[in-house]
């Protein structure tokens, strides 16, 4: 068995070992690990790799004390104390999978297997610690299944409806454009190694320009700060269409050719007049007029957008409206002009085999944002039995999910048997029946696509598992042995399981081998450089066009056309809600965390401080709150503590508190997520996480 060494690959007691960084982040880096006597005792970048470029990010710099760290868990750990009280004793491998299957088997008795259900996200993104033998194991028990909305399904059904899928602008062409638009994205924070390329554009002399309610450190460094409403970035896009149309700056050779429907946009932005634009958005109709005629008269302008923007409720319209942007000035003709969401459909690892989802019997699935509820109602909310067990893995919903006082209500059932494999004892883990011990990214294998860039990474073990931890892979191989699952693909070592991800005819992906990826690291996807993938259409769509008009949107019942959303909790949808809590919370991350990953390592602990609130001096002084100040913020949801920030970069009405801090780690036991709400976003099931009022008061 190929867990970390094995007979073709022992590992290396002195040398180098090349990885990937594993972490939810666009970046996906090439890592390369010293280790010496079989200690890791060096982690850097590849200086090769044309994206990693020889450095790592704060957090990942560290990845070597969060793996040694004292903290770590090492052994199979059984609840000894009432649930939730994180009292544990040390239980063998044997005891805990077997009490686990019998367990499981019980739950299968009682009320069936849908009332089993696993709840997963990107903790690590490799598709074999992340869904290969995880997916397999839920899949022939005929447990629910789990829709992970968390994070992207929104921008991703955007972006499919429009240009057909996430196949971005390439990133390596952004020196070549005279405009970037980091629009809703902290590009230093969330995306480092995408600042390089902004810095060369900007050389060449491209003007760089940030969208965001936040003057963030991202913001700080670009020639200009548009501040904008949250929510509302549909309405400047169409509101940029409409200067583009009225003064002829629109490309109509690439429109007739490559898009469908402009008649039906060109009607729908006549109405967005840069005076309702403003109205709408809060920015000025100069500036409105300027940031078209710029990026109408660009010959190729990048727009940078990420996940931020699309959390509130018109979150894939949103994304779907500033797509149509680059069909409608044809800066899709040059490599690095147009749109980047994210690159990960450029690769085509063969997950069907991986998953096995042929092997699953019908059953329903559950929309992970809505775990309080899914916990709570007696069908779960969509129908079926109550969910009776849950398998945390690679995710710490206690923290990061939303609305977090129904998760904890659900989490603290005595009825609900609750299995949670990690690394160390999260928030979610305090919850657990049993906590599972797993292997990090140093000591197991994996391969990693990267939404950012089109490098596809192997990730070799560079040490033993701590103690007695075991990759995910191995723990439900482990699993499914234990609840008498005989079927051959659970004998699928790790190696295999790469092989059959890398089993593809698919053209992107010529040339992405074991053996490639073995002796470099990594590889470029078979794709041309440079890379400019609708330079002449060649949409995803049905149509093969951009599509303005989506017939899809009008069959699910939306309007086929782009259009403004605005937030459920905006004076648009619900004044009542608004003038009682009138701040807009955004919670995005903080530098030093990726999500609620690296909050327990002190040195990024103490590098974030303490939790804050960063609020307008306007909006300070109308309720008496002084800069460093204790305020509480709060909504009917809940509420949590904060230091205040009194700073004015950042837009009146909205207040920030970077996140996602551990609830056991901070006095008051909550965070952001006490907040925000189950509300899902108008495509792909969404969460809403910035879609949240809240109003801000002195302690
Ligand atoms: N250091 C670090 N890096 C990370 C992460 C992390 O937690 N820490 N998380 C990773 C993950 S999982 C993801 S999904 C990506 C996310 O990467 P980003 O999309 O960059 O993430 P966010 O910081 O959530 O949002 C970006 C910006 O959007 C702004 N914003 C919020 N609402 C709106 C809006 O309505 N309109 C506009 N124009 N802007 C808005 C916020 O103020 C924020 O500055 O980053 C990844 N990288
Ligand atoms: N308020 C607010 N909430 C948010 C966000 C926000 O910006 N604001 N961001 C949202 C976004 S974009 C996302 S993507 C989600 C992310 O939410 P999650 O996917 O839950 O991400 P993390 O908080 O990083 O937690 C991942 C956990 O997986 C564990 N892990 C890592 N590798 C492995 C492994 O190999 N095996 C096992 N068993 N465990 C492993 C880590 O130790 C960590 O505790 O959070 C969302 N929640
Ligand atoms: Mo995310």
């Amino acid at each position: 068995m190929a867990l970390a060494g094995s007979a073709d690959f022992p590992l290396p007691t002195t040398g180098r070992v090349r990885g990937a960084c594993p972490h939810d982040c666009p970046d996906t880096c090439a890592m390369i690990t010293t280790v010496e006597d079989g200690r890791a005792v060096r982690i850097e970048g590849d200086a090769d790799h044309p994206i990693t470029q020889g450095f790592l990010c704060a957090k990942v710099n560290r990845y070597l004390e969060r793996t040694y760290h004292r903290d770590r868990l090492q052994h199979p750990l059984r609840r000894v104390g009432p649930k939730g009280s994180g009292r544990f004793e040390r239980v063998s491998w044997d005891e805990a999978l077997a009490d686990i299957a019998a367990r499981l088997r019980g739950v299968i008795d009682q009320h069936g297997a849908e009332a089993i259900l696993p709840y997963s996200y990107a903790g690590t993104m490799g598709y074999l610690q992340g869904e290969s033998m995880d997916r397999r194991f839920f899949h022939t028990l005929g447990a629910s299944k789990l829709d992970r909305t968390i994070c992207s399904t929104a921008g991703g059904m955007g972006m499919r409806m429009t240009v057909g899928g996430n196949i971005g602008a390439d990133a390596e062409s952004v020196p070549d454009c005279d405009l970037v638009i980091l629009w809703g994205t902290n590009t230093l924070t969330s995306n480092p190694h995408f600042w390089p390329f902004v810095l060369r554009a900007r050389e060449n002399g491209a003007q760089v320009l940030c969208i965001d309610p936040i003057r963030t450190r991202t913001a700080r460094q670009c020639d200009e700060w548009i501040p904008i409403r949250p929510g509302t970035d549909a309405a400047l896009a169409l509101g940029i269409m409409h200067v583009l149309f009225r003064d002829g700056l629109e490309d109509g050779d690439f429109i007739e050719r490559y898009t469908l429907g402009v008649e039906h946009l060109r009607a729908r932005v006549a109405e967005w007049t840069p005076e309702r634009t403003s109205d709408t958005t809060g920015i000025p109709t100069d500036t409105i007029e300027s940031l078209a005629r710029r990026y109408g008269s660009a010959r190729s302008a990048f727009m940078r957008v990420n996940y931020g923007l699309q959390r509130h409720a018109g979150g894939g319209m949103a994304v779907r409206t500033i797509a149509c942007l680059p069909a409608v000035t044809g800066h899709w003709r040059h490599a690095g002009g147009g749109v980047q969401l994210s690159t990960s459909l450029n690769f085509r690892f063969n997950t069907a085999a991986l998953h096995r989802a042929d092997v699953s019997p019908e059953v329903r699935t559950v929309n992970m944002i809505r775990l309080g509820d899914a916990l709570t109602l007696p069908d779960a909310g969509v129908g079926g039995p109550a969910v009776h067990a849950l398998v945390v893995y690679n995710s710490n919903p206690a923290a990061v999910a939303p609305d977090l006082a129904a998760v904890r209500r659900g989490l603290g059932r005595e009825d609900l048997f609750t299995v949670v494999l990690e690394h160390f004892q999260t928030d979610t883990a305090d919850w657990a029946d049993y906590v599972l011990p797993a292997t990090t990214q140093l000591e197991h294998w994996d391969v990693h696509l990267a939404y950012g860039h089109l490098y596809a990474t192997l990730n070799r073990p560079a040490i033993a598992p701590m103690g007695e931890a075991l990759p995910n892979t191995e723990i439900f191989r482990r699993l499914a042995k234990a609840m008498g699952l005989a079927h051959d693909y659970f004998d699928d070592d790790d190696l295999t399981l790469i092989r059959q991800a890398l089993d593809t005819n698919h053209v992107r992906m010529q040339g992405v081998t074991l053996d490639a990826l073995l002796e470099r690291g990594w590889v470029r996807l078979n794709v041309p450089k440079p890379y400019a993938p609708f330079a002449h259409g060649d949409f995803l769509t049905p149509s093969g066009k951009c599509e303005f008009f989506s017939e899809r949107l009008a069959q699910l019942g939306l309007d086929p056309v782009p259009t403004y959303t605005p937030p459920y909790e905006s004076r648009e949808r619900d004044p009542d809600l608004v003038a009682r809590w009138p701040l807009t919370l955004i919670s995005s991350p903080a530098h030093q965390f990726l999500n609620s990953t690296f909050v327990n390592l002190e040195p990024l602990r103490r590098g974030a401080g303490r939790p804050e609130c960063i609020i307008h001096p306007d909006d300070a002084a109308a309720r008496g709150i002084r800069n460093a100040g204790d305020v509480e913020i709060r909504n009917d949801r809940g509420a949590f503590r904060a230091m205040a920030r009194v700073e004015d970069g950042i837009k009146p009405g909205v207040v920030w508190a970077p996140s996602v801090w551990w609830t056991k780690l901070v006095p008051d036991g909550r965070n952001a997520n006490d907040t925000t709400s189950q509300r899902e976003t108008d495509l792909g099931g969404g969460a809403t996480f910035y879609d949240n009022q809240v109003e801000v008061s002195p302690i």
